[in-house]
């Protein structure tokens, strides 16, 4: 377990209300907690934005069964299978698919083959999750 350090912050009292309401909306069952999740949140978007170190995502896409989107999707896949760790595939009715893949790797070329995937013709509806390995998150 680590140590925890306690720290006070000066804020304007109608920015704090609004905090307040925003992690009880949120579920949050205290401040504290609420600012480590946006502490880390900013770490990790701040570890993207840098590009350096190794990191992880998730994309998630829907597209139509019978284009060819599944064969493009599975093209782009193989080109990039150092960085895919695994991909898995939901046939949500008798037309559309669902397909969510894991990747991992440099950030720059993660974000690259994430948005080749979102852009690839024929895919309805593409999100990327970026994440981190969470090596330096505590
Ligand atoms: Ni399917």
């Amino acid at each position: 377990m680590s140590s925890l350090a306690r720290y006070t912050i000066t804020i304007d009292e109608r920015l704090l209300e609004r905090f307040d309401r925003f992690i009880a909306a949120h579920g949050y069952s205290n401040r504290s907690e609420a600012i480590r999740d946006l502490i880390r949140d900013a770490l990790v978007e701040d570890e993207w934005v840098r590009g350096g170190g190794k990191v992880a995502a998730t994309v998630t896409l829907v597209y139509e069964h019978h284009s060819h989107v599944a064969e493009r999707l599975a093209d782009a896949q193989h080109h990039h299978f150092g960085i895919v760790v695994s991909a898995t595939h939901v046939h949500l009715d008798n037309e559309h698919c669902l397909e969510v893949i894991i990747l991992r790797g440099r950030a720059q070329e993660v974000r690259s083959l994430a948005d080749t995937l979102i852009a690839t013709k024929g895919v309805k509806h593409g999100k990327a999750v970026f994440t981190t390995e969470a090596k330096d998150l505590y």
